[in-house]
Parts: C-alpha cells; sequence; structure tokens
C-alpha cells in the first residue's frame, strides 16, 4: 500500500530557472523603459524560435488563444472550418469568435487526432479551411489533409499549442499547412508564462499577421484592418530567451522520465500507453495513458484515487468540445471514436523536476489499484 505524496504533485510544473538569471534581463527592460510593442527582447525572441522551430516566419503572441484568432483573420478564414473535438475549448472557440462554424470531425483512434478518412463527408459549399491539433505533440496525418485541402481548395490551420519541437521526417512541425500556432503557455515545456506563436512559410503574411495583432494599425494614423492586442510584452519575451537555454535538459530529463513511465507500466492489464510513431520527434509535453475495461476501474475513478494520494493527473481532454452546452445547437456529429478516448485517456504527471522515484510510486499505484480490483472481483465470484 502506497502513501500520499507529501507535497502534492501535478500534471505539470514550470521549468524555471534561477530568479537571478532572469534578473540581468529585466535590470535592461527597466533601464530602456520600453516595456512592450515589439521591442529588443520580443525581436530576439522572435529570431531565437524561428531558428529552434526550424520556421521560416514565426510571429510571436500574447498567447496561443490570440494568436489562434489572428490566424484565422490573416488567412479570411469564413463560413465552416471542420476540426476535431478532442481539444482545450480555445480551439473551437477561436472559430466562434470569428463567427466561424466548427464542423466536428471524428478523430483517429490510434493518433487521436483529426481522422482524414472522415473530413471530405463534412465538406459543405461554406467550408474554408480544415483545422487539425496536434494532441499531445502528436502529428495530425500531415499528407493526407494537406491532400484533401488542395483537392477542395481548403486552408490548413494547425493548433500545434502541445507540439514544441515536435518533427515530422526531420521537418519542424510549424512548416505544415498555411499556419500553425504554438501555445507558450505556464504549463508548456518552452513556457514565457502566458505566450504563443503563428509560424507560417508564406512570408507575404508577415505584415498582415503582425498589424492585426498590433489593433490592424499600418502606421500611427492608419487603421487599415480591424486588429486586437495579441502583443507579447518584454518581460514575456525575457522569460522565454532565459528559458530557452533550458529546454533541452528539460526534454533530456523529460525522456528519461517517459522511459521510467513505459517501465513502471509494462504489463499492467488495461493500460495502454500513447506511443509516438518512429518518425516523429516527440514534444514531451504529456504522458497519457489510455485506461481500457480491463483494468477494472475507469479514467475517472483512477484520476480520484490518485487525488487521495496528492496527486492531480488531469483528463485531457474530457468533456469533448461536442457536449459544451456552447455548442449544443450545431448539428449532432458521430464522433464515437473521440467520445471513447476521452473516457480513457488520463495525463500523468511530467515535468522535469519529477524524480525517478516519484515516477515509480505513480506506477506502482496504477499497479495496485489493478491487483486491488481483481482480488475485489476474484472475491466476488467466489461468492
Ligand atoms: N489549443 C490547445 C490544444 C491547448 O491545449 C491550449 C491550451 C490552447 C489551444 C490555448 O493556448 P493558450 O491560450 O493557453 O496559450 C491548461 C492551460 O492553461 C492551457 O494553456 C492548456 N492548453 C491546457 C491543456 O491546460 P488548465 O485549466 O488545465 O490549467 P491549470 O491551471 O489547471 O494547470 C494545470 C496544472 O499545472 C495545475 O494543477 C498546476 C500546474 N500549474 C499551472 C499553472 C498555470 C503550475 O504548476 N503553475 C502554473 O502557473 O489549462
Amino acid at each position: 500500500m502506497q502513501v500520499p505524496f507529501k507535497e502534492p504533485i501535478y500534471v505539470t510544473r514550470p521549468m524555471l530557472a534561477a530568479l537571478e538569471d532572469y534578473m540581468p534581463y529585466f535590470k535592461e527592460i527597466w533601464d530602456s523603459r520600453i516595456l512592450t510593442n515589439g521591442a529588443a527582447k520580443h525581436e530576439a525572441l522572435e529570431l531565437a524560435l524561428a531558428k529552434t522551430l526550424e520556421v521560416p516566419n514565426l510571429k510571436l503572441f500574447n498567447n496561443g488563444t490570440i494568436a489562434l484568432l489572428v490566424a484565422l483573420r490573416a488567412l479570411d478564414i469564413t463560413g465552416e472550418v471542420i476540426t476535431t473535438p478532442f481539444t482545450f475549448p480555445a480551439t473551437p472557440h477561436s472559430l466562434a469568435w470569428n463567427g466561424i462554424t466548427p464542423v466536428f470531425c471524428d478523430i483517429d483512434a490510434d493518433t487521436m487526432c483529426i481522422d482524414p478518412a472522415k473530413i471530405e463527408a463534412l465538406i459543405t459549399e461554406k467550408t474554408t479551411a480544415i483545422m487539425g491539433v496536434h494532441v499531445y505533440g502528436m502529428p495530425c496525418d500531415v499528407d493526407r489533409i494537406q491532400k484533401i485541402a488542395d483537392k477542395h481548395k481548403l486552408k490548413v490551420i494547425y493548433d500545434a499549442a502541445h507540439a514544441f519541437k515536435t518533427t515530422v521526417r526531420g521537418n519542424g512541425i510549424g512548416n505544415f499547412g498555411d499556419i500553425s500556432m504554438f501555445s507558450f503557455h505556464a504549463t508548456k515545456l518552452f513556457h514565457t508564462l502566458e505566450g504563443g506563436a503563428l509560424t507560417f512559410a508564406d512570408s507575404a503574411l508577415a505584415k498582415k499577421v503582425d498589424m492585426l495583432k498590433n489593433f490592424g494599425l499600418q502606421n500611427p494614423i492608419d487603421v487599415s484592418l480591424v486588429g486586437i492586442n495579441g502583443k507579447m510584452n518584454e518581460l514575456q519575451a525575457a522569460v522565454g530567451l532565459v528559458n530557452l537555454k533550458l529546454v533541452e535538459e528539460e526534454r533530456r530529463k523529460r525522456a528519461a522520465i517517459r522511459v521510467a513511465y513505459a517501465k513502471g507500466l509494462s504489463g499492467i492489464k488495461g493500460i495502454g500507453l500513447f506511443k509516438i510513431p518512429e518518425n516523429v520527434t516527440d514534444s514531451l509535453q504529456y504522458i497519457v495513458i489510455r485506461v481500457g475495461t480491463e483494468y477494472g476501474i475507469t479514467s475517472n475513478e483512477l484520476q480520484k484515487a490518485f487525488n487521495a494520494y496528492n496527486v492531480f493527473p488531469r483528463r485531457y481532454f474530457y468533456p469533448l468540445c461536442t457536449d459544451y452546452p456552447c455548442y449544443n445547437h450545431l448539428p449532432p456529429r458521430h464522433v464515437n471514436t473521440a467520445r471513447q478516448a476521452a473516457e480513457e485517456v488520463l495525463c500523468l504527471p511530467l515535468y522535469g523536476a519529477l524524480t525517478l522515484s516519484d515516477v515509480e510510486c505513480i506506477t506502482d499505484m496504477i499497479r495496485f489499484h489493478a491487483s486491488a480490483k481483481s482480488s475485489v472481483s476474484a472475491k466476488a465470484e467466489a461468492i
């Protein structure tokens, strides 16, 4: 029997350098008194991230959700957009806020990303784009989606919130589709407290994206677009510049933790570990298990059992977006694969500061609950 952790173990903890490592950057900002509106730190971080993500164009934002809103405006998306219900609310909300109708498409059972085989049946004369989500950093089937988009003259937007440093066949994930959005929220491996970015291949979009995130200002007196305030400030950018230096070490630690989880979970009936294919570099954003019926209790019950041990895994993404009251006016869709995924998934704690012995305790808890349940049912059967 395990004992509860003294300190809570959350699904994630932000990667942070020592406070004094940020101070020289903050001092420069204080001395300059230029706090925002695209100054030195902002420029430096844009260049550094474009290099890290191996993309030709990268624009910073104050968060990933505003970045998505702007991406849709930049591409003049209207009407209906085919997207996934297995995501964070920000994905469909970015559509609804732009007056676009989200059309929810089922997901692929293995990747848990939008299922390309089910997209074409949802295309109508109002469809203008496909918005895929690289869930947990697992890439959508970018080749098949692009083929469908080319055939029907649709744009492709990717929500790559979880996919920092994911690559497909060695190619940075931000190079696929027309625009990709990355989130740099505190819960992401690389973060700027809050923040986000858009990446895109078409350099002609750069000026429009810059204007849209700055109120549509062309210059101080010409406002030619209906823009928004999507600017990342200098403090966020400074945090990003320091944190960027920590990314590789954090990734190394998370990779070792992932190995420890795989070892600790092996052979537990009904527990499946989400696997990243060989031609893909993992973003190491989440460690995801699927709790199947063979395990004996549901992912919801397992999550509650964990809470008693002071461990707080999360059910990303339950419920499905199709089940939010704000979308219940939309026609019902067949999203059975997504529904099953939402019932089964559980994101376990994953962050560099988690120790391998913490991981052992967590996997032991999962094993203990399986055996406790099976001994209870064995006794019930004997009676
Ligand atoms: N698209 C997708 C697919 C997304 O997943 C997201 C965001 C977006 C778009 C939108 O991107 P942003 O606009 O956020 O840039 C969290 C994050 O707030 C959210 O960014 C993220 N996805 C989502 C999956 O997770 P919550 O409601 O689960 O956060 P919260 O506050 O419960 O945090 C989870 C745990 O992390 C806490 O139990 C403790 C720990 N934590 C959290 C924060 C904020 C810390 O240790 N320190 C912290 O500062 O949404």
